[in-house]
């Protein structure tokens, strides 16, 4: 695989069966992303979502914030998510990446895992807001998690796992969301925190389609 072969280059892309992932790395000038962590970890209002599981609700392992347009509105696990609004390094943020993906991003689900404890389980955004292939860039910054991928209906193909460093941009496209799940495991050696900022298009509320 390509991916393999150039390791060490800047950009890797995976051309996956029904779905289409690339990672690109040392995204920020440095300039930017020194003080980035710090600042996101102080001025973002972090919380600890409750969500409903198979019945119960639970407390999802990892804290999070969404931020965006008033009307990006977002369900997850019957549960309604109406942004933040937008603060300035978040618009910052946005246009560099919204210039590097040649895509528009209205709002932004902010990940906080705290240690190697906090995770996020086998999932796919797919929900009916997001629209028919989302589009999602999520920029990684601090300890490096892995990313796991698997395909949803194939259990032949195989899976993938990325190490996602400290200011890589992770690109998901196509019908990635339809046709694989993604999830980043606990890691017990893992001691350091890691912030997400995962960009995407939500249809606006009261919009016909998007
Ligand atoms: O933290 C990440 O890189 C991925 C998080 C994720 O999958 C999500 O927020 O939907
Ligand atoms: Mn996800």
């Amino acid at each position: 695989m390509q991916a393999d072969l150039f390791a060490l280059e800047i950009q890797q892309h995976w051309d996956l069966p029904g779905g289409e992932l690339t990672l690109i790395r040392d995204f920020l000038p440095p300039a930017l992303h020194e003080t980035l962590f710090d600042l996101l970890l102080g001025r973002l209002v972090w919380e600890q979502s409750i969500l409903r599981m198979a019945g119960k609700m639970v407390r999802i392992p990892r804290l999070n914030v969404w931020y965006g347009d008033q009307n990006a509105i977002y369900h997850y696990s019957g549960i309604r998510f109406k942004p933040l609004p937008w603060i300035e390094p978040l618009l910052i943020l946005r246009e560099l990446i919204e210039h590097q993906c040649g895509r528009k991003f209205n709002s932004v689900l902010a990940n906080l895992y705290r240690n190697g404890e906090d995770s996020v389980a086998w999932h796919a955004d797919d929900e009916p807001e997001l629209g028919k292939d989302p589009f999602i860039a999520a920029l990684s910054l601090g300890e490096v998690r892995c990313f796991q991928l698997k395909h949803r209906h194939d259990a032949s193909v195989a899976r993938i796992a990325i190490d996602l460093p400290d200011n890589s941009l992770l690109l998901m496209g196509g019908s990635l969301q339809h046709n694989w799940l993604h999830q980043l495991p606990k890691r017990r050696r893992v001691n350091g925190p890691r912030i997400s900022l995962t960009y995407r298009w939500v249809r606006p509320a009261g919009s016909a389609k998007g």
